[in-house]
Protein backbone atom coordinates (compact mmCIF):
# COMPACT_ATOMS: atom_id res chain seq x y z
CA UNK A 1 0.00 0.00 0.00
CA UNK A 2 1.42 3.40 -0.89
CA UNK A 3 2.56 5.02 2.38
CA UNK A 4 4.22 8.94 3.05
CA UNK A 5 7.69 9.56 4.89
CA UNK A 6 9.52 12.42 5.62
CA UNK A 7 13.61 12.35 5.55
CA UNK A 8 15.23 15.24 7.08
CA UNK A 9 18.53 15.12 5.25
CA UNK A 10 21.57 17.49 6.17
CA UNK A 11 24.07 17.61 4.30
CA UNK A 12 27.66 20.02 4.98
CA UNK A 13 25.92 22.58 2.23
CA UNK A 14 22.57 22.37 2.59
CA UNK A 15 19.81 20.62 4.61
CA UNK A 16 16.85 19.81 3.31
CA UNK A 17 13.25 17.94 4.20
CA UNK A 18 11.79 15.65 1.21
CA UNK A 19 8.36 13.96 1.72
CA UNK A 20 8.16 10.41 -0.67
CA UNK A 21 5.61 8.85 -1.53
CA UNK A 22 6.22 5.23 -1.71
CA UNK A 23 4.56 2.05 -2.49
CA UNK A 24 5.93 -1.13 -4.42
CA UNK A 25 5.07 0.81 -8.12
CA UNK A 26 5.80 4.14 -6.78
CA UNK A 27 8.85 6.46 -5.44
CA UNK A 28 7.66 10.03 -5.80
CA UNK A 29 9.47 12.98 -3.72
CA UNK A 30 8.98 16.38 -3.12
CA UNK A 31 11.12 19.49 -1.38
CA UNK A 32 9.14 21.30 1.92
CA UNK A 33 12.22 22.94 2.89
CA UNK A 34 15.70 23.65 1.76
CA UNK A 35 18.01 25.58 3.92
CA UNK A 36 21.60 26.66 3.58
CA UNK A 37 24.10 24.79 6.32
CA UNK A 38 27.72 26.42 7.06
CA UNK A 39 30.26 26.43 9.31
CA UNK A 40 29.98 29.42 11.50
CA UNK A 41 33.00 30.74 13.63
CA UNK A 42 33.27 32.19 17.03
CA UNK A 43 36.33 33.28 18.62
CA UNK A 44 38.12 30.89 16.49
CA UNK A 45 36.59 28.21 16.55
CA UNK A 46 34.10 26.83 13.84
CA UNK A 47 30.96 25.67 15.23
CA UNK A 48 27.18 24.37 13.23
CA UNK A 49 24.34 26.23 13.85
CA UNK A 50 22.24 23.24 14.88
CA UNK A 51 19.31 24.68 16.27
CA UNK A 52 18.60 26.84 12.74
CA UNK A 53 18.67 23.48 11.13
CA UNK A 54 16.49 22.00 13.51
CA UNK A 55 14.18 24.93 13.15
CA UNK A 56 14.75 24.19 9.73
CA UNK A 57 13.67 20.65 9.93
CA UNK A 58 10.37 21.40 12.05
CA UNK A 59 9.13 23.96 9.35
CA UNK A 60 9.78 21.33 6.87
CA UNK A 61 8.07 18.90 8.76
CA UNK A 62 4.93 21.22 9.34
CA UNK A 63 4.52 21.81 5.58
CA UNK A 64 4.70 17.80 4.49
CA UNK A 65 2.34 16.93 7.40
CA UNK A 66 -0.05 19.82 5.95
CA UNK A 67 0.31 18.17 2.78
CA UNK A 68 -0.26 14.79 3.53
CA UNK A 69 -1.68 14.68 7.58
CA UNK A 70 -1.19 10.81 7.38
CA UNK A 71 2.93 10.87 7.22
CA UNK A 72 3.84 7.76 8.34
CA UNK A 73 7.41 7.99 9.60
CA UNK A 74 10.52 11.00 9.69
CA UNK A 75 14.09 10.10 9.86
CA UNK A 76 17.21 12.25 9.34
CA UNK A 77 20.56 11.75 7.74
CA UNK A 78 23.72 14.12 8.62
CA UNK A 79 27.27 14.09 7.17
CA UNK A 80 29.69 11.89 9.43
CA UNK A 81 31.96 12.31 12.12
CA UNK A 82 30.75 15.49 14.23
CA UNK A 83 28.20 15.16 17.62
CA UNK A 84 26.71 16.56 20.26
CA UNK A 85 27.72 16.73 23.96
CA UNK A 86 24.64 16.46 26.55
CA UNK A 87 24.21 16.74 30.14
CA UNK A 88 21.16 15.92 31.77
CA UNK A 89 19.16 15.49 28.41
CA UNK A 90 20.48 19.02 27.45
CA UNK A 91 22.86 19.98 24.48
CA UNK A 92 26.51 21.85 26.06
CA UNK A 93 26.65 23.62 23.26
CA UNK A 94 27.14 23.89 19.33
CA UNK A 95 28.35 21.13 18.15
CA UNK A 96 32.18 21.87 16.24
CA UNK A 97 32.31 21.87 12.89
CA UNK A 98 34.94 18.78 11.59
CA UNK A 99 36.92 21.09 9.73
CA UNK A 100 37.67 23.14 13.16
CA UNK A 101 41.42 22.54 13.43
CA UNK A 102 41.55 21.78 16.71
CA UNK A 103 42.50 18.08 16.79
CA UNK A 104 46.28 17.83 16.17
CA UNK A 105 47.68 17.12 19.95
CA UNK A 106 45.21 14.59 20.12
CA UNK A 107 45.72 13.01 16.98
CA UNK A 108 49.61 12.79 18.28
CA UNK A 109 48.31 11.04 21.96
CA UNK A 110 46.22 8.58 20.28
CA UNK A 111 48.62 7.34 17.75
CA UNK A 112 50.90 6.95 19.83
CA UNK A 113 49.09 4.98 22.08
CA UNK A 114 47.35 2.97 19.02
CA UNK A 115 49.44 3.04 15.71
CA UNK A 116 47.39 3.81 12.50
CA UNK A 117 47.67 0.30 11.56
CA UNK A 118 46.39 -0.79 14.21
CA UNK A 119 43.11 1.18 13.90
CA UNK A 120 42.94 0.50 11.30
CA UNK A 121 42.70 -3.36 11.40
CA UNK A 122 40.30 -2.72 14.14
CA UNK A 123 37.83 -0.01 12.55
CA UNK A 124 38.96 -0.27 8.55
CA UNK A 125 38.59 3.59 8.95
CA UNK A 126 41.27 5.78 7.31
CA UNK A 127 42.78 8.17 9.19
CA UNK A 128 41.50 11.89 9.03
CA UNK A 129 42.29 14.77 11.12
CA UNK A 130 38.67 15.11 10.92
CA UNK A 131 37.49 11.63 12.56
CA UNK A 132 35.35 11.71 15.57
CA UNK A 133 37.88 9.55 17.95
CA UNK A 134 40.42 12.45 17.82
CA UNK A 135 37.75 15.10 17.79
CA UNK A 136 36.32 13.29 21.11
CA UNK A 137 40.16 12.80 22.88
CA UNK A 138 40.53 16.69 22.11
CA UNK A 139 37.10 17.21 23.98
CA UNK A 140 38.58 14.56 26.74
CA UNK A 141 41.87 16.05 27.21
CA UNK A 142 40.56 19.91 27.06
CA UNK A 143 38.12 18.35 29.81
CA UNK A 144 34.93 19.27 27.89
CA UNK A 145 33.50 15.88 27.95
CA UNK A 146 33.73 15.50 31.68
CA UNK A 147 30.93 18.07 31.53
CA UNK A 148 29.17 15.34 29.63
CA UNK A 149 26.70 12.42 30.50
CA UNK A 150 25.68 11.58 27.05
CA UNK A 151 27.85 11.71 23.28
CA UNK A 152 25.02 11.89 20.41
CA UNK A 153 26.46 11.65 16.65
CA UNK A 154 25.00 14.68 14.45
CA UNK A 155 21.92 12.16 13.53
CA UNK A 156 21.44 10.60 16.56
CA UNK A 157 20.60 14.10 18.51
CA UNK A 158 18.25 14.75 16.13
CA UNK A 159 16.35 11.67 16.32
CA UNK A 160 16.57 12.31 20.02
CA UNK A 161 14.93 15.68 19.89
CA UNK A 162 11.83 13.79 17.52
CA UNK A 163 11.73 11.43 19.68
CA UNK A 164 13.58 11.11 23.23
CA UNK A 165 15.16 7.63 22.62
CA UNK A 166 18.83 7.82 22.95
CA UNK A 167 20.26 5.73 20.46
CA UNK A 168 23.51 4.88 18.28
CA UNK A 169 22.89 4.26 14.58
CA UNK A 170 25.60 1.42 13.01
CA UNK A 171 26.48 3.22 9.77
CA UNK A 172 26.55 7.27 11.62
CA UNK A 173 28.92 4.87 14.67
CA UNK A 174 31.06 3.31 11.52
CA UNK A 175 32.36 7.30 10.32
CA UNK A 176 33.89 7.53 13.88
CA UNK A 177 36.58 5.45 14.19
CA UNK A 178 35.44 3.54 17.45
CA UNK A 179 33.18 0.95 15.91
CA UNK A 180 34.93 -2.45 15.43
CA UNK A 181 34.44 -3.01 11.66
CA UNK A 182 33.72 -6.99 11.98
CA UNK A 183 32.19 -7.33 15.13
CA UNK A 184 30.26 -3.67 14.26
CA UNK A 185 30.16 -3.13 18.11
CA UNK A 186 32.19 0.07 20.22
CA UNK A 187 35.61 -0.76 20.34
CA UNK A 188 36.48 -0.66 24.22
CA UNK A 189 39.97 -0.64 23.24
CA UNK A 190 39.54 2.43 21.34
CA UNK A 191 37.62 4.41 23.57
CA UNK A 192 39.96 3.81 25.99
CA UNK A 193 42.69 5.32 23.97
CA UNK A 194 40.65 8.40 23.15
CA UNK A 195 39.83 8.81 26.67
CA UNK A 196 36.10 8.30 26.23
CA UNK A 197 34.00 6.23 28.59
CA UNK A 198 31.62 3.69 27.03
CA UNK A 199 28.49 4.95 29.19
CA UNK A 200 28.87 8.28 27.01
CA UNK A 201 27.73 6.38 24.22
CA UNK A 202 24.29 5.32 23.45
CA UNK A 203 23.98 1.54 22.48
CA UNK A 204 24.06 0.78 18.50
CA UNK A 205 21.11 0.46 16.17
CA UNK A 206 20.53 -0.70 12.90
CA UNK A 207 18.79 1.04 9.79
CA UNK A 208 15.13 0.32 9.91
CA UNK A 209 14.73 0.81 13.45
CA UNK A 210 11.76 2.05 14.56
CA UNK A 211 12.93 4.32 17.41
CA UNK A 212 9.80 5.40 19.10
CA UNK A 213 6.85 8.03 18.24
CA UNK A 214 6.81 11.37 17.71
CA UNK A 215 7.67 13.30 21.16
CA UNK A 216 3.91 15.07 21.74
CA UNK A 217 5.69 18.60 21.88
CA UNK A 218 6.87 18.35 18.60
CA UNK A 219 4.25 16.46 17.37
CA UNK A 220 2.20 19.94 18.90
CA UNK A 221 5.13 21.94 17.09
CA UNK A 222 4.89 20.51 13.21
CA UNK A 223 0.83 20.01 14.06
CA UNK A 224 0.37 16.22 13.73
CA UNK A 225 -2.75 15.01 14.09
CA UNK A 226 -2.41 11.25 13.79
CA UNK A 227 1.04 9.26 15.36
CA UNK A 228 4.33 9.76 13.26
CA UNK A 229 7.51 6.89 14.08
CA UNK A 230 10.77 8.07 14.20
CA UNK A 231 12.75 5.59 12.34
CA UNK A 232 16.39 5.29 12.14
CA UNK A 233 17.61 4.82 8.76
CA UNK A 234 21.47 4.92 6.85
CA UNK A 235 21.83 8.00 8.91
CA UNK A 236 24.70 8.47 7.76
CA UNK A 237 24.51 10.39 4.61
CA UNK A 238 26.86 8.43 2.07
CA UNK A 239 25.16 5.01 3.24
CA UNK A 240 21.82 6.59 2.45
CA UNK A 241 22.97 7.81 -0.97
CA UNK A 242 24.56 4.54 -1.96
CA UNK A 243 21.24 3.03 -0.76
CA UNK A 244 19.26 4.81 -3.73
CA UNK A 245 21.96 3.90 -6.11
CA UNK A 246 20.10 1.99 -9.06
CA UNK A 247 23.71 -0.03 -9.38
CA UNK A 248 24.58 -3.80 -9.22
CA UNK A 249 27.24 -3.84 -6.81
CA UNK A 250 29.02 -6.74 -8.57
CA UNK A 251 30.21 -4.74 -11.08
CA UNK A 252 29.54 -0.67 -10.18
CA UNK A 253 31.11 1.93 -8.25
CA UNK A 254 29.63 4.75 -6.82
CA UNK A 255 30.97 8.34 -6.35
CA UNK A 256 28.31 10.09 -4.02
CA UNK A 257 29.37 13.60 -5.27
CA UNK A 258 28.34 16.83 -2.94
CA UNK A 259 30.76 18.63 -0.07
CA UNK A 260 33.30 15.91 -0.32
CA UNK A 261 33.20 13.22 -2.88
CA UNK A 262 33.25 9.45 -1.79
CA UNK A 263 34.12 7.41 -4.25
CA UNK A 264 33.96 3.49 -4.14
CA UNK A 265 32.17 0.41 -4.15
CA UNK A 266 29.93 -1.74 -2.10
CA UNK A 267 30.92 -5.01 -0.65
CA UNK A 268 30.21 -7.88 1.63
CA UNK A 269 33.08 -8.31 3.84
CA UNK A 270 35.70 -5.23 4.65
CA UNK A 271 39.20 -5.02 3.36
CA UNK A 272 41.60 -3.98 5.73
CA UNK A 273 44.72 -4.92 4.32
CA UNK A 274 47.98 -2.83 4.86
CA UNK A 275 47.63 -2.51 0.58
CA UNK A 276 43.98 -0.64 1.39
CA UNK A 277 44.99 1.23 4.02
CA UNK A 278 48.25 3.01 2.81
CA UNK A 279 45.93 3.57 -0.17
CA UNK A 280 43.85 6.07 1.61
CA UNK A 281 40.50 3.51 1.34
CA UNK A 282 37.57 3.06 4.68
CA UNK A 283 35.32 0.80 5.13
CA UNK A 284 32.10 2.24 6.26
CA UNK A 285 28.93 0.38 6.99
CA UNK A 286 26.32 0.65 4.82
CA UNK A 287 22.49 -0.45 5.18
CA UNK A 288 21.73 -3.97 4.79
CA UNK A 289 25.24 -5.11 6.56
CA UNK A 290 26.59 -3.62 3.45
CA UNK A 291 30.64 -2.56 3.43
CA UNK A 292 30.75 1.15 2.06
CA UNK A 293 34.83 0.72 0.65
CA UNK A 294 35.74 4.15 -0.80
CA UNK A 295 38.07 7.11 -0.96
CA UNK A 296 37.16 10.45 0.82
CA UNK A 297 38.19 13.05 -1.83
CA UNK A 298 37.71 16.40 -1.08
CA UNK A 299 34.92 17.36 -3.60
CA UNK A 300 32.78 20.49 -4.26
CA UNK A 301 33.78 22.24 -1.21
CA UNK A 302 37.08 22.92 -3.09
CA UNK A 303 34.58 24.71 -5.97
CA UNK A 304 32.13 25.77 -3.16
CA UNK A 305 34.95 27.87 -1.32
CA UNK A 306 36.71 29.52 -4.26
CA UNK A 307 33.10 30.51 -5.55
CA UNK A 308 33.07 31.81 -1.96
CA UNK A 309 36.23 34.19 -2.09
CA UNK A 310 35.15 35.72 -5.57
CA UNK A 311 32.05 36.60 -3.88
CA UNK A 312 34.19 37.73 -0.39
CA UNK A 313 36.18 39.70 -3.17
CA UNK A 314 32.76 41.44 -4.21
CA UNK A 315 31.28 39.78 -6.90
CA UNK A 316 28.42 37.44 -7.99
CA UNK A 317 29.18 34.21 -9.04
CA UNK A 318 26.73 32.15 -11.03
CA UNK A 319 27.53 28.17 -11.05
CA UNK A 320 26.05 27.33 -13.58
CA UNK A 321 27.84 30.35 -15.43
CA UNK A 322 31.15 29.79 -14.05
CA UNK A 323 30.85 25.93 -15.39
CA UNK A 324 29.90 26.77 -18.70
CA UNK A 325 32.82 28.96 -19.09
CA UNK A 326 34.98 26.51 -17.83
CA UNK A 327 33.97 23.83 -20.10
CA UNK A 328 34.90 26.63 -23.28
CA UNK A 329 38.59 26.51 -21.63
CA UNK A 330 40.90 25.03 -24.36
CA UNK A 331 43.92 24.86 -22.91
CA UNK A 332 44.80 22.12 -20.57
CA UNK A 333 44.99 23.04 -17.22
CA UNK A 334 46.70 21.35 -14.31
CA UNK A 335 45.76 18.64 -11.84
CA UNK A 336 46.19 19.38 -8.53
CA UNK A 337 45.80 16.98 -5.29
CA UNK A 338 42.51 17.95 -4.13
CA UNK A 339 43.38 15.38 -1.09
CA UNK A 340 46.05 18.06 0.00
CA UNK A 341 45.58 18.93 3.60
CA UNK A 342 45.82 22.40 2.48
CA UNK A 343 42.20 22.48 1.11
CA UNK A 344 40.60 21.20 4.26
CA UNK A 345 39.86 24.04 6.08
CA UNK A 346 37.81 27.09 5.28
CA UNK A 347 39.54 30.26 3.39
CA UNK A 348 41.21 31.45 -0.26
CA UNK A 349 41.45 28.28 -1.95
CA UNK A 350 41.98 30.05 -5.15
CA UNK A 351 45.28 31.25 -3.50
CA UNK A 352 45.87 28.17 -2.42
CA UNK A 353 45.27 26.50 -5.63
CA UNK A 354 47.89 28.66 -7.23
CA UNK A 355 50.41 28.28 -4.64
CA UNK A 356 50.23 24.27 -5.02
CA UNK A 357 50.15 24.88 -8.76
CA UNK A 358 53.86 27.12 -8.55
CA UNK A 359 55.31 24.77 -5.90
CA UNK A 360 54.88 21.72 -8.40
CA UNK A 361 56.28 23.85 -11.59
CA UNK A 362 52.88 24.20 -13.46
CA UNK A 363 51.32 26.73 -14.82
CA UNK A 364 48.79 28.91 -12.76
CA UNK A 365 45.07 29.09 -13.77
CA UNK A 366 44.99 32.62 -15.36
CA UNK A 367 41.53 33.39 -14.83
CA UNK A 368 38.31 32.63 -12.87
CA UNK A 369 37.45 29.93 -15.74
CA UNK A 370 40.80 28.34 -15.94
CA UNK A 371 40.52 27.97 -12.05
CA UNK A 372 37.14 26.32 -11.90
CA UNK A 373 38.61 24.54 -15.03
CA UNK A 374 41.63 23.06 -12.95
CA UNK A 375 39.47 22.19 -10.14
CA UNK A 376 36.54 20.03 -11.98
CA UNK A 377 39.61 18.40 -13.62
CA UNK A 378 41.17 17.66 -10.69
CA UNK A 379 38.54 16.20 -9.16
CA UNK A 380 37.64 14.11 -11.75
CA UNK A 381 41.03 12.81 -12.06
CA UNK A 382 40.72 12.31 -8.11
CA UNK A 383 37.38 10.39 -8.69
CA UNK A 384 38.67 8.26 -11.72
CA UNK A 385 42.27 7.15 -9.77
CA UNK A 386 39.59 6.55 -6.72
CA UNK A 387 37.39 4.28 -8.54
CA UNK A 388 40.23 2.08 -10.35
CA UNK A 389 42.23 1.90 -7.17
CA UNK A 390 38.77 0.70 -5.43
CA UNK A 391 37.76 -1.85 -8.10
CA UNK A 392 41.15 -3.45 -7.75
CA UNK A 393 41.51 -3.91 -4.04
CA UNK A 394 37.40 -5.09 -4.06
CA UNK A 395 37.55 -7.22 -6.97
CA UNK A 396 35.01 -5.78 -8.82
CA UNK A 397 35.35 -5.31 -12.21
CA UNK A 398 33.80 -1.97 -12.57
CA UNK A 399 31.52 -1.36 -15.79
CA UNK A 400 29.64 1.68 -15.13
CA UNK A 401 29.84 4.59 -12.51
CA UNK A 402 27.03 5.69 -10.85
CA UNK A 403 27.58 9.47 -9.94
CA UNK A 404 24.88 10.90 -7.49
CA UNK A 405 24.19 13.87 -4.99
CA UNK A 406 24.87 17.73 -6.07
CA UNK A 407 28.18 16.84 -8.48
CA UNK A 408 25.61 14.74 -10.72
CA UNK A 409 24.30 18.24 -11.94
CA UNK A 410 27.69 19.05 -12.73
CA UNK A 411 27.75 17.84 -16.39
CA UNK A 412 31.22 18.90 -16.92
CA UNK A 413 32.85 16.67 -13.97
CA UNK A 414 30.35 13.86 -14.95
CA UNK A 415 32.37 13.98 -18.42
CA UNK A 416 35.31 14.27 -17.17
CA UNK A 417 35.27 11.43 -14.90
CA UNK A 418 34.02 9.42 -17.52
CA UNK A 419 36.80 10.91 -19.86
CA UNK A 420 39.75 10.22 -17.18
CA UNK A 421 38.62 6.52 -16.01
CA UNK A 422 37.53 5.39 -19.84
CA UNK A 423 34.23 4.23 -17.98
CA UNK A 424 30.46 5.05 -18.55
CA UNK A 425 29.06 7.53 -15.79
CA UNK A 426 25.29 7.54 -15.17
CA UNK A 427 24.54 10.49 -13.20
CA UNK A 428 21.48 10.72 -10.60
CA UNK A 429 19.48 10.72 -8.57
CA UNK A 430 20.78 14.28 -6.90
CA UNK A 431 18.61 13.25 -4.30
CA UNK A 432 19.93 9.81 -3.59
CA UNK A 433 20.39 10.70 -0.03
CA UNK A 434 17.22 11.54 0.58
CA UNK A 435 15.50 8.51 -1.39
CA UNK A 436 17.60 6.36 0.66
CA UNK A 437 16.26 7.69 3.91
CA UNK A 438 12.54 7.16 2.02
CA UNK A 439 13.36 3.46 1.29
CA UNK A 440 14.80 2.51 4.46
CA UNK A 441 11.61 4.14 6.14
CA UNK A 442 9.05 3.05 3.87
CA UNK A 443 10.41 -0.77 4.49
CA UNK A 444 10.67 -0.42 8.09
CA UNK A 445 6.87 1.12 8.28
CA UNK A 446 5.37 -1.66 5.92
CA UNK A 447 4.76 -0.04 2.54
CA UNK A 448 7.31 -2.42 0.82
CA UNK A 449 8.99 -4.87 1.28
CA UNK A 450 12.36 -6.70 0.26
CA UNK A 451 16.09 -6.81 -0.08
CA UNK A 452 18.14 -3.63 -0.77
CA UNK A 453 18.58 -4.87 -4.52
CA UNK A 454 14.63 -4.86 -4.55
CA UNK A 455 14.99 -0.91 -3.36
CA UNK A 456 17.03 -0.11 -6.17
CA UNK A 457 15.01 -1.65 -8.44
CA UNK A 458 12.25 0.38 -7.60
CA UNK A 459 14.66 4.03 -8.19
CA UNK A 460 15.52 2.05 -11.37
CA UNK A 461 11.77 1.82 -12.43
CA UNK A 462 11.31 5.59 -11.34
CA UNK A 463 14.37 7.28 -11.59
CA UNK A 464 16.37 7.68 -15.03
CA UNK A 465 20.15 9.16 -15.20
CA UNK A 466 21.73 11.02 -17.50
CA UNK A 467 24.63 8.91 -19.18
CA UNK A 468 28.03 10.41 -19.94
CA UNK A 469 30.06 8.09 -22.86
CA UNK A 470 34.17 8.53 -22.28
CA UNK A 471 35.45 10.33 -24.99
P1 LIG B 1 25.74 18.17 0.57
O1 LIG B 1 24.77 17.01 0.65
O2 LIG B 1 27.13 17.80 0.98
O3 LIG B 1 25.21 19.39 1.28
P2 LIG B 1 24.91 18.37 -2.20
O4 LIG B 1 24.75 16.94 -2.60
O5 LIG B 1 23.68 19.16 -1.98
O6 LIG B 1 25.90 18.53 -0.96
O7 LIG B 1 25.79 19.05 -3.32
C1 LIG B 1 26.13 20.40 -3.25
C2 LIG B 1 26.96 20.76 -4.46
O8 LIG B 1 26.27 20.40 -5.65
C3 LIG B 1 27.23 22.24 -4.58
O9 LIG B 1 28.39 22.58 -3.86
C4 LIG B 1 27.39 22.42 -6.08
O10 LIG B 1 28.77 22.33 -6.44
C5 LIG B 1 26.67 21.24 -6.71
N1 LIG B 1 25.47 21.70 -7.44
C6 LIG B 1 24.25 21.96 -6.94
N2 LIG B 1 23.41 22.41 -7.90
C7 LIG B 1 24.13 22.43 -9.06
C8 LIG B 1 23.86 22.78 -10.42
N3 LIG B 1 22.65 23.22 -10.79
N4 LIG B 1 24.85 22.66 -11.31
C9 LIG B 1 26.07 22.21 -10.95
N5 LIG B 1 26.40 21.88 -9.70
C10 LIG B 1 25.45 21.97 -8.76
C1 LIG C 1 29.66 13.46 3.30
C2 LIG C 1 30.23 12.97 4.60
C3 LIG C 1 31.41 12.03 4.39
C4 LIG C 1 32.17 12.29 5.65
C5 LIG C 1 32.07 13.77 5.74
C6 LIG C 1 32.40 14.38 7.07
O1 LIG C 1 28.58 14.34 3.52
O2 LIG C 1 29.26 12.32 5.35
O3 LIG C 1 31.05 10.69 4.19
O4 LIG C 1 33.43 11.76 5.68
O5 LIG C 1 30.74 14.05 5.37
Amino acid sequence: MVGHVVALDFGATSGRVILGEVGPDQLRTATHARFTNRAVSVRGCLHWDVLSLWQGALDGLTSAIREVPTVSSVATDTWGVDYGLLRDGQLLGNPRHYRDERTDAAMERVQSLSTQAEQYAATGIQFMPINTIYQLATDAAEKRLALADTVLLMPDLFTYWLSGARVAETTMASTTGLLDVHSRQWSDTLLDVAGVQRELLPDLVVPGTRVGELDPDVAKQVRAESPIEVVAVGSHDTASAVTAIPMQPENAAFISCGTWGLAGVELETPVVTEAARTDGFTNEAGVDGRILLMRNVMGLWILSEAVRQWERDGDTISLPELIAAASAVTETMPVVDVDDPRFLAPGNMPRRIAEWCTEHGLRVPANRAEMARCIIESLAQAFADAVLSASSLGDVPVQKIHIVGGGSLNRLLCQRTADRSGIPVLAGPVEATALGSVLVQARAMGHISGSLDSLRDLVQRTHHPVTYTPQ
